[in-house]
């Protein structure tokens, strides 16, 4: 029965966030909030389950649309295809500097992620890898082993004295990678910033998952919803320097300024490093320091899948949630258990292709990688440089019990 209930709350919550966001065509419920653990006071339509539009062509002005992408069809998504990944395989940062047989020969760019061993960044790879084979490029996958931004610096230098035709990177750091990111485009190597940027200086394009406000607003609300409108909430977040993280979190605080917020009380903001050891751990902490905690928001996909695992452990499932951004692989079963009711996130697939289309792009003089210059990036369709230098790829998805079956990334 608590269960039974709970599900239908969960769905109700779920429906009235995607419909606020512009997502499902769902009647607005009338009532405020409820907590998560009361039944709901009035009911609204299923939307049709199903997977993100990822795989079809995309039409630029689909990308000015809702905030939430809208969840149609049943098809499961495509996230890449798998071509090329075994040419590629992960290496350590020490290892990347000995290696330098793969870059000679036909064009080799790298993807850079903030560390290795993230199944966000490894499935953006398989995406990047779809990139080279359709382009006829070879992309090798490299970065270091945390997410450390002087080793990323080191690892970006030796890049560079490799002479590799073009870097696609995920920032550790905004301003540190500044100076390197500014000596390979220097040195005629095109330098692209994806998921989390190098500062504008140190790359010349940014591929933006989707509108960082949007990131933001769509994690408030689901915090909200599962909160009952009221309450104690943290944040759990990668590295105290990841320049993604701390733009969502700087927005994060000026939505919670608006009214419908007033009841929400952010008691504290904490990092796990993108280590899943140690983002269990603070999430430990925080819910022996705050005993009352409703809401654990994590930013970052190890963050999220540590902090539910955490959660579960300690048996508060149904009285502290956790949501945030996360893989759905990762965080299927803490959907199932409650411990995390509903996340968001885009297609780190996607966006990695998105990445690499970019850099051959202007590696090959297609474009400049200045503001205004448009151009086609494969089965994604046609992009435009924004004034900042920066290509959005599209509305976030949030992910919960009817549709999370139907990805598998
Ligand atoms: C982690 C990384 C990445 C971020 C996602 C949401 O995997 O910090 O940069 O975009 O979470």
């Amino acid at each position: 029965m608590v269960a039974k209930s709970m599900r239908l709350l969960l769905l109700l919550s779920t429906l009235a966030l995607l419909s606020a966001c512009g997502g499902a065509p769902a009647a607005q419920p009338t009532t405020p909030p409820a907590p998560p653990t009361a039944p709901a006071a009035k009911a609204t339509p299923a939307p049709t389950s199903g997977g993100v539009t990822s795989g079809s062509a995309t039409a630029e002005s689909a990308r000015e649309g809702p905030a939430v992408e809208q969840l149609e069809g049943t098809e499961p998504p495509v996230v890449g295809g798998t071509g090329g990944v075994t040419t590629t395989e992960a290496m350590t940062t020490t290892e990347a500097m000995t290696t330098t047989e793969a870059i000679t020969g036909s064009v080799t760019y790298v993807l850079v992620p903030k560390n290795l061993g993230n199944p966000y960044f490894d499935t953006a790879n398989i995406g990047a890898q779809e990139a080279a084979k359709e382009l006829g490029v070879t992309v090798l996958y490299q970065g270091p082993a945390t997410a450390d931004a002087t080793k990323q610096i080191e690892l970006l230098n030796s890049l560079i004295a490799q002479k590799v035709a073009g870097l696609a990177i995920s920032a550790d750091d905004a301003d540190a990678l500044v100076p390197v990111g500014k000596a390979a485009i220097d040195a005629g190597i095109p330098v692209v910033t994806w998921d989390s940027a190098i500062a504008p200086g140190g790359r010349q394009v940014h591929i933006n998952q989707a509108v960082s406000a949007d990131i933001a607003a769509v994690q408030i609300k689901m915090a909200s919803e599962l909160a009952g409108g009221a309450g104690k909430i943290a944040i759990l977040s990668a590295t105290s320097t990841a320049p993604n993280q701390n733009e969502w979190i700087a927005l994060m605080k000026e939505e919670l300024k608006k009214p419908e917020y007033a009841k929400l009380e952010l008691v504290d903001t904490v990092y796990g490093d993108d280590e899943d050891t140690k983002s269990y751990t603070e999430a430990q902490s925080l819910i022996k320091k705050y005993p009352d905690l409703k809401v654990i928001i994590a930013p970052t996909t190890v963050g999220i899948a540590a902090a539910a695992r955490a959660v579960q452990d300690a048996k508060l499932v149904g009285k502290v949630f956790v949501t945030g951004l996360g893989t759905p692989n990762q965080m299927r079963e803490y959907v199932k258990s409650g411990a995390a009711p509903q996340f968001a996130l885009w297609n780190p697939g996607d966006l990695g292709y998105l990445a690499i289309q970019t850099l051959h792009a202007i590696q090959m003089g297609t474009i400049k990688g200045l503001p205004g210059d448009k151009f086609t990036a494969g089965r994604l369709g046609s992009y435009t440089i924004d004034k900042d230098g920066v290509v959005l790829l599209g509305p976030p998805t949030i992910f919960y019990q009817v549709n999370i079956d139907t990805f598998n990334f």
